[in-house]
């Protein structure tokens, strides 16, 4: 048995509050925070990772309709690890690849050469051992008995067992061993996979036990704020898109939802701000 649970099946009861990347957008969080409060007391909420690093100056410059904010990383993160102590049955956080470079990943360089090194050197100790609290104790996916599987990226590589993903204990070892980064990438690195990719994934985690049958992830951008890629896989947008446009998703966890054509948009798809 592993001390730290990598993965998590939901209860077939209440609903999942779904969002994604918010690279630092304290008024998005906020707003999400806000949203899961006035939802009912058995709501879990799913946030799918890249929470951390916000635009450049020079991005914000090039796309303020979609940038111009201030970079407030670090104070998500620490309301984050609050309203865990808080709620920790409900509130769920899923790795993303901006993430995991705080934690032994593969350094990310979007808006800077080395954005873990450029969010943590502001950071003091008590506030870096909260920030790799967060990112050390996340999971790496979520399943659900409504079906949908949420994950960072778009996975693509098979399971041998569901156990191989909580058999990663430690991110930082993680990097030496071969079969764990596999996962781990697979997990918040592709922005898409081909149809029968998908498609056997999604079979190989349904015969462990719970049926999945298509994924919400994060880790890509739409500037109308949600897009599918066929049956099975939906993403909605937060950061990267207009302020109009940005959405979340809630799932009625006692439904069945069969593809991603089941997610209806202002019904599972909502605006964060309507
Ligand atoms: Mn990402």
């Amino acid at each position: 048995m592993h001390d730290i649970r990598r993965y998590l099946v939901l209860p077939r009861q209440g609903q999942v509050l779904i969002n994604t990347d918010i690279h630092g957008n304290l008024e998005d969080f906020e707003r999400l925070k806000t949203i899961f409060k006035e939802l009912p007391d058995d709501t879990h909420w799913a946030i799918l990772g890249d929470t951390v690093h916000g635009p450049s100056d020079a991005a914000r410059k090039r796309r303020p309709d979609l940038y111009d904010y201030e970079d407030q990383s670090f104070e998500i993160v620490r309301r984050i690890h609050e309203l865990q102590q808080e709620c920790r049955d409900r509130v769920h956080y899923v790795l993303g690849n901006h993430d995991w470079a705080h934690v032994g990943g593969p350094r990310t360089r979007k808006f800077y050469p080395d954005e873990a090194e450029n969010l943590e050197q502001h950071l003091n100790l008590s506030e870096r051992t909260i920030l790799h609290t967060v990112f050390n104790e996340a999971l790496l996916c979520i399943l659900t008995p409504c079906g949908a599987f949420l994950s960072h990226g778009v996975p693509g590589t098979q399971l041998e067992e569901l156990d191989e993903i909580d058999a990663i204990q430690d991110f930082e070892f993680a990097r030496h061993n071969p079969r764990h980064t596999q996962i781990l990438e697979a997990l918040m690195t592709a922005y898409g996979q081909p149809e029968p990719v998908l498609e056997a994934f999604l079979q190989t985690v349904s015969d462990f036990g719970v049926e999945q049958r298509f994924v919400i992830h994060g880790h890509d951008r739409d500037e109308e704020g949600f897009f599918t890629d066929g049956p099975y896989d939906a993403c909605p947008v937060i950061f990267g898109a207009p302020r109009a446009n940005k959405r979340y998703i809630v799932l009625n966890l006692e439904h069945s939802y069969q593809s991603t054509a089941d997610l209806r948009l202002d019904e599972e798809v909502r605006h964060l701000y309507p």
